[in-house]
């Protein structure tokens, strides 16, 4: 097979004071960085569906771009894509990817032609991995974009649509596992609702922890020992998705018994979606035990939809990947790009640039991040400022030992606090963040 992008060369990490811009300036994949190489600690995947069949079309135009990858029927078309997909990782030295089923082969007119197909598919995959070493971050099945899921796949108000999302989950979960995959995801495209004038909420919601539980209970019985993710969002495609942030997902899984096998996959501009920033999503996934993977992509503030671009707002990425080294760094989970290209950025090389792009402000994300820690300022001030809770009043709190009434002593016989209290410092804590950022 001959190459798909044979003007490109293998990118190679020239430094920041490269002006190549076919290099990378800020990832160095061998570079130790926190006690692991760069490439073991950002883990970056490569999405099957944006970047190997996402061809531009919006809702207003056509596709701008060519995704047929020289083939003549659906069958090449699938294999070409791994082949292309293999030369991208290569070439960007990605060492994970990620799909959906019907990424890797569409639907055919029937269930069993389409696992037949995708199985075809798979093997290309398998063989490509055995030659390279690359390897598959997760899986997950698309049960959202036929229209037989319009209303919901596990929360379709239908049994039969829920069953054949339930067929495609098991056929995913059995691909997953062939790839070596140590996760899979389920993102609820359409698990959600428009109006509760045609809704039982609470039986969705139960089927939806009944759908997880079948996949849950399948998947350790054919030996998938890693994680299960669920990818929080608050709206698109549904007016409602149930799935809409960390906290809700956290307390739907504890509700149904399902955070022993579950994590979350936050991605960034879900997370700004849900009027959240991308760090408060994955503190309230770390703070819970549940912080298990990454969607990289950033959207644009200024509009109200899911752009998924490419990241490149290092702030964003520096708070982010403080948070993974806090949360002791990736294990099953990584960094996919759920991110695309602009629709005019249509040209092969784009692909090139944007992945750059993406990788080196994560790349910078996580130098700047190991820097906020080895500097111990910004640690030191929340330290401090929740010491009160290591002796006296604030420890006898935490230990159980005071109740109602001997705090009510306690605050009687300390009088007003309010002149006690000290500044919270933001402003301080956000030049320090400069300074940790950009100074010398
Ligand atoms: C959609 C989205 C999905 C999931 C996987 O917003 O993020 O691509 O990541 O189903
Ligand atoms: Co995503």
């Amino acid at each position: 097979m001959s190459e798909f992008f044979s003007s490109i060369p293998k990118i190679k990490y020239e430094g920041k004071a490269s002006k190549n811009p076919l290099s990378f300036k800020f990832y160095n994949p061998e570079e130790v960085i926190a006690g692991k190489t760069m490439k073991d600690q950002l883990k970056f995947a490569l999405s099957w569906w944006h970047t190997m069949c996402g061809e531009g079309a919006d809702m207003f135009g056509r596709g701008t771009t060519d995704k047929t990858w020289r083939a003549s029927n659906e069958e090449e078309r699938s294999a070409n894509k791994v082949y292309a997909a293999f030369e991208l990782m290569d070439k960007l030295s990605i060492d994970y990817f990620c799909f959906h089923d019907r990424d890797v082969s569409p639907d055919y007119p029937t269930l069993a032609e389409s696992n037949e197909k995708l199985d075809k598919a798979v093997d290309i995959i398998a063989q490509m991995q055995a030659k390279t070493g690359k390897k598959c971050l997760w899986g997950t099945a698309n049960n959202f974009s036929h229209p037989r899921y319009m209303s919901g796949a596990g929360t379709s108000p239908y049994a039969d649509v829920f069953a054949f999302a339930a067929a495609q989950i098991k056929k995913a979960l059995d691909v997953t596992v062939k790839l070596g995959g140590n996760g899979y995801v389920f993102w609820g495209g359409r698990e959600g609702y428009e109006t509760l004038l045609n809704t039982n909420m609470g039986l969705e919601l139960d089927n939806l922890a009944r759908l997880m539980r079948l996949a849950v209970n399948y998947g350790r019985s054919i030996g998938f020992k890693g994680d299960f993710y669920v990818e929080p969002k608050p709206k698109e495609p549904t007016k409602h998705q149930y799935d809409v942030d960390s906290a809700t997902v956290i307390g739907f899984l504890r509700k149904y018994g399902l955070d022993k096998d579950f994590k979350l996959n936050i991605e960034a501009n879900h997370a700004t979606l849900a009027m959240h920033t991308f760090q408060h999503e994955i503190r309230v996934a770390r703070d819970n035990g549940m912080f298990g993977t990454i969607d990289a992509n950033q959207g644009d503030m200024l509009l109200g939809w899911d752009t998924d671009q490419f990241p490149t707002n290092v702030y964003d990425t520096a708070l982010c990947m403080y948070e993974v080294l806090k949360a002791g760094g990736f294990t099953n989970g990584g960094l996919n790009f759920d991110s695309k290209t602009r629709r005019a950025s249509f040209e092969p090389e784009d692909i090139f640039y944007s992945y750059i792009a993406g990788m080196d402000a994560f790349a910078l994300g996580l130098r700047i991040a190991d820097r906020i820690i080895a500097d111990g300022r910004i640690d030191d001030f929340v330290t401090k400022r929740y010491s009160s809770w290591q002796s006296g009043i604030g420890a006898d709190i935490i230990n159980g030992k005071a109740d109602l009434a001997a705090i009510e002593k306690y605050a009687l016989e300390k009088g007003e606090v309010l002149g006690t209290i000290p500044s919270s410092r933001q402003e301080m804590l956000e030049d320090i963040l400069n300074d940790i950022m950009f100074g010398g």
